[in-house]
C-alpha cells in the first residue's frame, strides 16, 4: 500500500520541487560569490538509461527497494560487496560547457542519455546556503550530489539551480548529472526543427555560495510610463525579518533603503531626473549595488525605454529602424554550440561589422554573455523561446513548459537594456487550440515584464504570388507584427520582389523576422544559379530594393549572419548537413552578400539623425 501511495505521490512531489524552481533561479550569476565548476567531467553514455530505470523500466527513484536514486547516481563504490557495473573513474572525459557531438566523433549523432559525473574536493563555507547553477543543459537534466537527487529540469536553453547545502559533504564530493537530449513530441521544441540538437552540459556550472538569506533575482528598469522614474523591485530568498534592502546607483546619488514584505519582496519607485538614457548610440551602463545586510550585488544597468505609436517604434520616445540580422547560437568557425564569451563576441562583432543596430536570437534563448555584450555594444535584442512550428498546441504539459522557459528567459535578461522585445512563437500553424497556447504565454509575458514588446515571427498568407498578405490573428495580441517571407528562394521570382504588393491587417510596426537564402561559401557563378554566392547576393539586393514597400516597416533581420548545422539538409556538396543561408559561411567566411547588407546598412546609418 505503502509502495503504492509513494509511487503515485512522487511524480507530483517532482513536478513540485520543479515548480518552486520555476519561481525563477538565481540571477545575475557573473557577479556572485563561488566557485565554477566547468572543466572535464568523466561521462558515461547510456543508451538504455541503465542508470535510471531498473530491468523493469521502473526508474530507480519511485522504488524503496533498492534504496537508490539512481543506479548511476552515486559514483563511490560502498563496499567491495556492492557490484557496481559502471565506474566513472574508468571512463574518459568530456569538456564542461560544451556539446558532446562536437567533441566525440562517435556521439556526433547521439540522441539520448549522457550520465556526466565529476569529483569536488571542497571545504563547506560556515553559514552559506550553497546553490549547483546549470547556465543551461540540452534538454533533460537529473542533478545528483553524492548519491541523493537534487532535482530535475527541462529545457535545453534556460538556466536552473538547486541547493544542496544539505548534500554537500566536507571533503570530497560526487556530481552527477544525467543529461538527454532526446526529442520529444510533446517537448518545446518539438521533434522537428532545422537546427543541431546540441547534447550535453552546454553552459557554464557554478557552486553557488550565498548568505543565509539572499538577493534572489531583482528588477531595475525604467518605467513604461516614464523616462525619469525607476521601477523595480528585489526578492529575497530566506528569512526576511528584521532585515532592509538597499538600492543605490552612485552616478545617480541613488541610495535608498526599503522594508521588505512578508514574502521577502520589496517594490519600488525613484526618481531620477538626469539619467543619460541606453540607446545603440550612446550604450551608458549605470553600475547598481543592491544589498542587505548579508551581502551586496552588483551589476551594470542601462535605462530606456521602448514603445509603439501607431506603426511606429519609439527608443526613449524616439522613432528608430532595426536594422536587422538573425543569429542562432551556434559558431561557425567550429560547429559547436557557442559557449564562451569570445565566442559570443565573435558572433556580435560581425553584426556590428555588418552595421546592424538589432540581432535577433534564434529560436531559443541564448547565452546570458549575448545580451550582457549586446548592453555595452549598443545592439538591441529580440528574444525568443523555442515554440516553433508543431508544437503539440493541445497538451497542457507542453504549455506549462513552454510557459516554465519563458519566465526563465524574462527573469534571467529583464534588466538587460539591449532587449527590447520579447517573442512567443515561430512559423505555427493558426488553429484556435494555437491562438489559445500564444495568447497565454502573452498574458504571462506582459504580465512579468510590462517594459518590454511582445511579437513572434508569423506567416505570410494567401494573397497570390503578388499579393501577400500577414492576416494571422495572433497579430492581435502582439505589439509588433512579425512575419518570415522567403520570396525568391522558396519559390517566387526574385526579380518580382519590388512589384509585390503588401496587405498587412494591423496597424503596427512590422519587422521582416527571415528572408534570405542559401550559398555555399566559394561556389560562384551567374547571379542566377541557385547556390551560387552570386545568387543570394542578388537575392539580397533585389528584397532590398522592395521591401520598403511593406507597410509599416520598422526594421528587418534577414536569415541568418551565419551557417549552421542542421541535420533537415542533406544535399550533398552543397549543404553537407548545414543551413548555408549565412551570410558568413562555414569557416567563418565572408561571402557577397555580407557587403550588400552591410553597404545598405552602412546608408541607413549615415541618414539617420543622432
Ligand atoms: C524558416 C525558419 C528557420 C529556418 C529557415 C530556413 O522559416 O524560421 O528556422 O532555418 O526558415 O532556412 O528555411
Amino acid at each position: 500500500m505503502r509502495r503504492f501511495r509513494l509511487a503515485v505521490l512522487l511524480p507530483f512531489l517532482v513536478a513540485g520541487i520543479q515548480a518552486a524552481g520555476r519561481a525563477g533561479c538565481i540571477t545575475n550569476i557573473p557577479n556572485r560569490p563561488g566557485i565554477s565548476l566547468d572543466g572535464k567531467w568523466h561521462y558515461l553514455v547510456d543508451p538504455y538509461e541503465t542508470g535510471y530505470y531498473n530491468y523493469r523500466r521502473q526508474p530507480y527513484d519511485q522504488q524503496e527497494q533498492p534504496n537508490r536514486e539512481a543506479y548511476f547516481a552515486d559514483a563511490v563504490q560502498k563496499s567491495n560487496m556492492d557490484r557496481l557495473e559502471y565506474n566513472f573513474a574508468q571512463t574518459p572525459t568530456l569538456q564542461v560547457p560544451g556539446s558532446w557531438g562536437m567533441q566525440v566523433e562517435q556521439l556526433h549523432w547521439y540522441e539520448g542519455t549522457v550520465w556526466y559525473q565529476r569529483k569536488l574536493h571542497y571545504r563547506k563555507p560556515a553559514n552559506k546556503r550553497l546553490f549547483l547553477h546549470f547556465e543551461a543543459a540540452n534538454y533533460e537534466s537529473h542533478v545528483y550530489v553524492n548519491g541523493k537527487k537534487a532535482g530535475t529540469h527541462k529545457g535545453g536553453f534556460t538556466p536552473f539551480d538547486f541547493e544542496v547545502t544539505q548534500l554537500l559533504l566536507d571533503g570530497e564530493n560526487s556530481i552527477v548529472v544525467k543529461v538527454d537530449n532526446t526529442r520529444r513530441l510533446d517537448g518545446a521544441p518539438t521533434v522537428n526543427t532545422d537546427w543541431w540538437n546540441h547534447g550535453g552540459i552546454t553552459r557554464s556550472v557554478h557552486l553557488l555560495e550565498m548568505p543565509p538569506t539572499f538577493i534572489r533575482n531583482y528588477k531595475l528598469q525604467l518605467s513604461n510610463r516614464s523616462q525619469k522614474t525607476i521601477q523595480g523591485w528585489i526578492q529575497l530568498d530566506g528569512p526576511a525579518q528584521g532585515l532592509r534592502v538597499r538600492v543605490q546607483i552612485p552616478e545617480l546619488r541613488i541610495d535608498q533603503t526599503y522594508a521588505p514584505d512578508q514574502e521577502g519582496k520589496a517594490s519600488f519607485e525613484i526618481p531620477s531626473p538626469n539619467l543619460s538614457l541606453w540607446s545603440p548610440q550612446n550604450p551608458k551602463l549605470y553600475q547598481a549595488l543592491l544589498s542587505t545586510e548579508m551581502e551586496t550585488v552588483t551589476d551594470q544597468i542601462g535605462f530606456r525605454t521602448i514603445e509603439t505609436r501607431g506603426s511606429d517604434l519609439l527608443l526613449n520616445g524616439k522613432k528608430i529602424f532595426l536594422r536587422g540580422i538573425s543569429m542562432h547560437e551556434e559558431n561557425p568557425v567550429s560547429g559547436t554550440r557557442i559557449a564562451t564569451e569570445s565566442e559570443a563576441r565573435m558572433m556580435l562583432d560581425w553584426a556590428n561589422e555588418l552595421n546592424a543596430n538589432f540581432v535577433r536570437l534564434a529560436h531559443y534563448p541564448h547565452s546570458e554573455y549575448m545580451a550582457r555584450l549586446a548592453d555595452q555594444m549598443g545592439i538591441l535584442l529580440w528574444e525568443e523561446i523555442p515554440v516553433y512550428w508543431t508544437i503539440q498546441w493541445e497538451n497542457t504539459q507542453t504549455l506549462a513548459l513552454a510557459q516554465q522557459q519563458l519566465t526563465e528567459m524574462i527573469a534571467r535578461d529583464q534588466n538587460r537594456a539591449s532587449v527590447i522585445i520579447w517573442s512567443m512563437a515561430n512559423e505555427t500553424p493558426v488553429s484556435d487550440v494555437r491562438n489559445r497556447f500564444l495568447k497565454s504565454l502573452v498574458d504571462s509575458a506582459r504580465a512579468l515584464d510590462p517594459t518590454r514588446l511582445i511579437s513572434a515571427a508569423l506567416e505570410v498568407h494567401g494573397g497570390g504570388p503578388m499579393n501577400k498578405v500577414i492576416d494571422d490573428p495572433f497579430g492581435e495580441w502582439t505589439d509588433i507584427v512579425s512575419f518570415n517571407q522567403y520570396h525568391g528562394w522558396y519559390g517566387g521570382n526574385i526579380h518580382d520582389f519590388p512589384k509585390i504588393s503588401w496587405d498587412v491587417k494591423y496597424p503596427k510596426p512590422v519587422i521582416v523576422s527571415e528572408w534570405g537564402g542559401g550559398a555555399l561559401y566559394g561556389l560562384r557563378g551567374d547571379s542566377l544559379t541557385l547556390w551560387t554566392e552570386d545568387y543570394q547576393a542578388h537575392l539580397y539586393k533585389k528584397t532590398l530594393e522592395g521591401i520598403a514597400n511593406i507597410p509599416g516597416l520598422a526594421g528587418f533581420s534577414p536569415w541568418i549572419l551565419a551557417d549552421f548545422r542542421s541535420p533537415r539538409r542533406p544535399l550533398t556538396h552543397v549543404q553537407d548537413m548545414w543551413n548555408r543561408k549565412g551570410l558568413i559561411g562555414e569557416g567563418g567566411h565572408k561571402k557577397l552578400a555580407f557587403r550588400v547588407l552591410q553597404t545598405y546598412y552602412q546608408k541607413l546609418k549615415a541618414e539617420e539623425p543622432d
